[in-house]
């Protein structure tokens, strides 16, 4: 820091001091480990409202970062404000995303390894804004070139494209996830963002055909319908009305205020040639839109012997164009299933309700492909062409916690993936921390806190818990299996689990209505207490939604088609094997269990977002609402963790290799243990006593300011070294 800068930072502190108290009692505290009764919640949440009320969205505990969404703009994201936050020290300016963001960044940087920033909250919070807030700020922090710039605008554009397609307006959120997303930025030796990876979890493919009263499809279709120019439309077979696509008013809902799909679609498209779509993907891409929009227009009527037939051939007519399909193979497949009979293959004509149930397959399974080549293709554009040493940051965003009127199997892997991820959190800080203090014989005080393992294993443990009994429920008994034998199986298997409820397992306190929707539970419900709170899931379509049924003549029919795409997504090499394959629960489980063990490779940091209304009103702060997710969320234990622990841990060794200059006694060589030469260290730069303590192999700082302190010293020294050498070398 030159002098200019040091001086500007000394009287800003300064300032805050005079200021001090005044400010505080107007706008808070900005860390709440400074809080002096830091053990009331309600002193907690007054800090959080005093704060939300000043348009102070963000809130530390400790390096932790507390956002409350504002639900209005507050001009705070400008270029402005990222070069003030750059290379600041975390705690010299008001807490920030971009400080948070910028804290990883050069922690990666001067440590070399890899970080992930798990962003969490519930739908609505502010997750999404979040992780677009850090990725605009690496894009123009990072050094720039021509390439590494290349790099950054895909970086960037991918973020509309997936929204586009994975988005959709739910009761809860204009712009909600539908899916989850880690994504990882790759960064060279020198800081610049070489490439990137993104990892899609399990999108909701039922919005495609299905979509609660005042929610929508994914953004995409009402893009298109309203956005694109006349002469596509045309080509497309489509008109520019929403109201004529079944599958886009369902929910009663296709124009949403806050939402320009105009504008929306020009962006996409412009994304689209940055990165690196060709004309032939776009338009095949867009082919496979309208087809959905016409496979959702198709309609059945009794034929002869009741069977279904086609009523509407201009559908197909389109249907085979866009997708380059016979017309007759295509009604083929949209009205019989093959089926084995005495080893030869007949086709069997669908009822009515069969050929819909088929028809809805298709364009989830189109849908839900086509997602799937998409971040593939994105995937192909980030890749990092250069294979020197490079550390990622990783970003999670995943669907936040939700609870409807009523909730289905969606709400059931969307909630469960949040379990998880409140899980890690748990290990990563409130058990390690505290287990690390006991390995390292640190004194400690332990802090009980809510350890939601019980809900994963009750969800997800092997033979026993939910995600296994589904599975087997329909390997185990194909064609016999329904919904409500599943409820009993669970029943059977799960009863007396304080966290599972039935009407047939109930005790009184339970048969009451539940605290958030007042919903009472019916035969064909069961209940979970998640760690946020309690939800009642409908069984209803559980074992279909979870088989995700797709004949498999119709994937032949697919197989035939003109479009790449398309192509791409079925295979001729997908097995089509009679054992019946993992279902989408099991597979979801799988892929966490994934992204779990990524995690755990990495450097934790993480944004806890708080959702400070259910109105999606600006300045309005909702008491019962914050304070519940301030308890669910764990921020209070956390600050209880942080309060009584140390914000900083070096390993001996590390933290002596890097300061010994600062010391005589051990520049340039220490002799004795890593421990001995930290103990040298700390007593000359005149550590105090309860400032720091020496565990078995670590050194445990208390407060940050310790390490800055130190950090700032080595600067200095650093700087006297290269002088010296310059005036040595310049013959001085
Ligand atoms: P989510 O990602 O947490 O929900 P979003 O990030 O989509 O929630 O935020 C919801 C809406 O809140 C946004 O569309 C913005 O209108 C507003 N918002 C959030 N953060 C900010 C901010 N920092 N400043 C201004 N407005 C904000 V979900 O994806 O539903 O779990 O599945
Ligand atoms: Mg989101």
């Amino acid at each position: 820091m030159d002098s200019k800068g040091l001086e500007e930072r000394c009287n800003r502190i300064l300032r805050e001091m005079e200021g001090s108290l005044t400010a505080r009692d107007r706008v808070g505290i900005q860390d709440f480990v400074l809080l002096d009764n830091y053990t009331s919640e309600s002193a907690f949440l007054d800090n959080l409202r005093k704060r939300f009320h000043e348009n102070l969205i963000y809130t530390y505990i400790g390096t932790l970062l507390v956002s409350v969404n504002p639900y209005k703009e507050l001009g705070i994201y400008s270029k402005k404000q990222m070069d003030i936050y750059m290379g600041v020290n975390f705690f010299e300016l008001p807490p920030h995303i971009f400080a948070l963001a910028d804290n990883v960044y050069r922690t990666m940087l001067s440590e070399t390894n890899n970080h992930f920033i798990l962003i969490s909250g519930e739908s609505g919070a502010g997750k999404t804004e979040a992780c677009k807030k850090v990725l605009q700020f690496y894009a123009v922090s990072c050094p720039s070139t021509r390439v590494l710039d290349n790099v950054r605008d895909r970086l960037l554009l991918s973020n509309p494209v997936l929204e586009a397609f994975g988005n959709a307006k739910t009761l809860k959120n204009d712009n909600s996830s539908r899916f989850g997303k880690y994504m990882d930025i790759q960064f060279d030796h020198k800081g610049g963002a070489v490439g990137g990876h993104i990892l899609n979890y399990l999108l909701e493919k039922s919005r495609v055909v299905h979509q609660n009263h005042g929610e929508r499809n994914f953004h995409i279709f009402y893009q298109l319908v309203e956005g694109g120019e006349d002469e596509l439309l045309r080509w497309l077979g489509l008109e520019r009305d929403c109201q004529k696509y079944s599958c886009l008013v369902r929910g009663n809902c296709a124009k949403v205020s806050s939402i320009n799909d105009k504008s929306d679609w020009r962006t996409v498209q412009k994304a689209f040639t940055v990165i690196d779509f060709s004309e032939s993907d776009v338009e095949h891409l867009l082919a496979i839109i309208a087809s959905v929009l016409h496979l959702g227009n198709v309609q059945f009527e009794k034929g002869v012997r009741g069977y279904a037939t086609l009523n509407n051939s201009l559908e197909v007519h389109w249907l085979s164009k866009l997708l380059g399909i016979p017309p007759q193979i295509l009604q083929q497949g949209l009205t019989h299933r093959k089926i084995e009979a005495k080893s030869e293959e007949v086709l069997s004509p669908f009822t009515i309700d069969h050929a819909k149930y088929a028809r809805d397959a298709l364009a989830k399974a189109i849908y839900g492909r086509t997602f799937n080549w998409l971040v593939g293709k994105i995937n192909e554009s980030l890749v990092n062409k250069d294979s020197t040493r490079k550390t990622v940051i990783g970003l999670i965003d995943i669907y936040g916690f939700e609870v409807f009127q009523t909730n289905s199997f969606e709400q059931f892997c969307i909630n469960y993936c949040n379990e998880k991820l409140q899980q890690l959190f748990i290990q990563l800080t409130l058990k390690s921390e505290q287990e690390e203090y006991e390995t390292e014989g640190i004194e400690w005080e332990p802090v009980p806190y809510f350890n939601n393992k019980i809900i994963c294993d009750l969800v997800e443990e092997k033979h026993r818990g939910m995600i296994s009994v589904l599975q087997d429920e329909e390997c185990l008994r194909p064609g016999e299996a329904t919904d409500l034998t599943f409820l009993e199986k669970l029943e059977e298997t799960l009863s007396g689990h304080p966290h599972f409820i039935t009407l047939v397992f109930t005790t009184n306190r339970h048969k009451l209505a539940d605290q958030k929707t007042r919903k009472t539970l019916d035969r064909g419900d069961f209940r979970l207490i998640h760690y946020a709170g309690e939800v009642t899931y409908s069984v209803k379509g559980f074992l279909d939604k979870n088989n995700d049924l797709l004949y498999r003549n119709i994937k032949e029919v697919m197989r035939q088609s003109q479009n790449n795409i398309i192509k791409h997504c079925f295979p001729a090499s997908e097995p089509d094997s009679k054992r019946r394959p993992e279902t989408v629960a099991t597979q979801f489980k799988t892929s966490l269990t994934g992204l779990t063990e990524i995690l755990m490779s990495k450097e934790p940091w993480y944004v806890r977002c708080v959702k400070p209304n259910d109105g999606k009103q600006p300045g309005r702060f909702d008491d019962v609402i914050v304070r519940h997710q301030v308890k669910y969320l764990g921020l209070m234990e956390h600050l209880r963790v942080r309060r009584a622990g140390f914000a900083y841990r070096r390993r001996y060794e590390v933290f002596l290799q890097r300061y010994k200059p600062l010391c005589p006694d051990t520049w340039p060589n220490w002799k004795g243990t890593a421990a001995e030469g930290v103990q040298k260290l700390v007593e000359h730069l005149g550590y105090k006593k309860e400032e720091y303590k020496m565990g078995r192999t670590k050194i445990f700082i208390r407060h940050p300011r310790t390490l800055f302190a130190t950090e700032d010293a080595f600067d200095v020294c650093k700087h006297h070294t290269a002088t010296r050498i310059q005036a040595k070398y310049k013959g001085y």
